[in-house]
């Protein structure tokens, strides 16, 4: 309630929760449960990044222009008064940065503990993106090896896990040894990334885009497209499961982190996320619809497991619920049947 009263009195800070309101359905309701100082931080934190995403994703911007903008990112966010209009007219989220000056006043408004940790994800995120937007790690339009992808997305969202524990410490709400293991926050994020990118394999396509590597997917077609075609369905659906096999190995450092978190509100923002990841995980293994459209998990299903999200003993019994569901999919003509009931045996071994 505090926090309603506090944006009536200031309306720029209003406008940037309901920019975040308007550009993310998965972190704009946890973010605002956030205890005070850490929730602005993370606002400001997500909107730069969503301005930052945001130039990465238009391919309507000149390539040049694009790795300027990527490259320059982290000193633009102290530039008061700048705003972007050259995003393309269907870019989803263009009024963000057409009105980037709001970010840029409530970003420099933060304490300067909380801009630093920002400022430098920021650099090294839009360098990254920069780095794969010209080709540098790219054969062709594709991620070549599973090391290109999991630097890929180490930069878009491993980067953010290590901001994040950052902030947590920054807030004081989190004992500092949150942020000492680095691995540990990487999956964090790579968990949800590698999740998304199995699940939007046909919306990415059809943008143009391929973010499976090619090392895994390379092994069961000779062309990206090819999982779509009907006369292909054996080798897509192992193609799937290999890509399952990689984001499942994820999950013991996701549990270890998960453990360590202290305050309620931080777990929750922490929790949600990675539940909603693993029941994903769990409705897009072994389904070949995934090669067609954007497979969701229900709404009713959502509410459920936002609700359970309260305490590590709950979350373990969700993610037991999922990894049993993909254990009695996996099957054994599978050629990676094994070595998923061995990454399903080492999490087992967890929980
Ligand atoms: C700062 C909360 C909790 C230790 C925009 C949260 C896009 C999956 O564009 O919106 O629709 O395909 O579905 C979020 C670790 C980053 C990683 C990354 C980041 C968890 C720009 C989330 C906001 C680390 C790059 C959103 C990584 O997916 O994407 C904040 C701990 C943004 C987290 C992008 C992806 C995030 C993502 P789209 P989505
Ligand atoms: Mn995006
Ligand atoms: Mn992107
Ligand atoms: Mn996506």
């Amino acid at each position: 309630l505090s926090h309603q009263r506090t944006l009536e009195a200031d309306p720029s800070k209003k406008r940037c929760y309901d920019f975040l309101n308007m550009t993310s359905r998965s972190f704009a309701a946890v973010i605002q449960e956030l205890d005070d100082d850490l929730r602005d931080a993370i606002c400001l934190f997500y909107l730069v990044l969503r301005g930052l995403d945001t130039i990465e994703d238009d391919m309507t911007i000149d390539l040049d222009r694009k790795v300027e903008l990527l490259r320059s990112f982290d000193a633009i966010i102290y530039q008061k008064g700048w705003v972007f209009n050259g995003n393309g007219p269907n870019e989803k989220d263009r009024e963000l940065l057409v009105h980037f000056d709001l970010v840029i006043d409530e970003f420099l408004a933060l304490k300067p503990g909380f801009q630093q940790v920002i400022a430098k994800i920021t650099r090294l995120m839009g360098n990254g993106m920069a780095d794969y937007a010209t080709g540098e790690h790219r054969e062709s339009t594709s991620v070549a090896t599973i090391k290109d992808f999991d630097l890929y997305c180490h930069y878009v969202a491993g980067l953010v896990g290590y901001g994040l524990s950052d902030l947590f410490v920054a807030s004081g709400l989190e004992d500092p040894s949150i942020a000492n293991d680095k691995k540990l926050s990487n999956s964090m994020g790579l968990f949800l990334q590698k999740t998304n990118i199995i699940r939007d394999y046909r919306e990415d396509l059809d943008d143009g885009r391929q973010f499976w590597p090619k090392e895994i997917w390379g092994n069961y077609a000779n062309d990206f497209g090819d999982f779509i075609k009907t006369s292909h369905l054996e080798k897509s659906r192992a193609c799937l499961s290999a890509m399952v096999l990689n984001v499942l190995e994820h999950v013991p450092d996701v549990l270890d982190y998960l453990s360590k978190v202290k305050n309620q509100s931080v777990f929750n923002f922490c929790a949600i996320p990675q539940v909603m990841a693993i029941s994903t995980l769990a409705l897009v293994f072994n389904n070949l619809d995934v090669y067609q459209r954007n497979v969701k998990i229900r709404k009713g299903e959502a509410v459920k497991l936002i609700r359970a999200s309260t305490d590590m003993e709950n979350v373990i019994a969700i993610f037991r619920e999922y990894i049993q569901i993909i254990s009695e999919k996996n099957e054994t003509t599978d050629p990676n049947f094994l070595k998923i009931s061995m990454a399903i045996g080492k999490i087992e071994q967890w929980i």
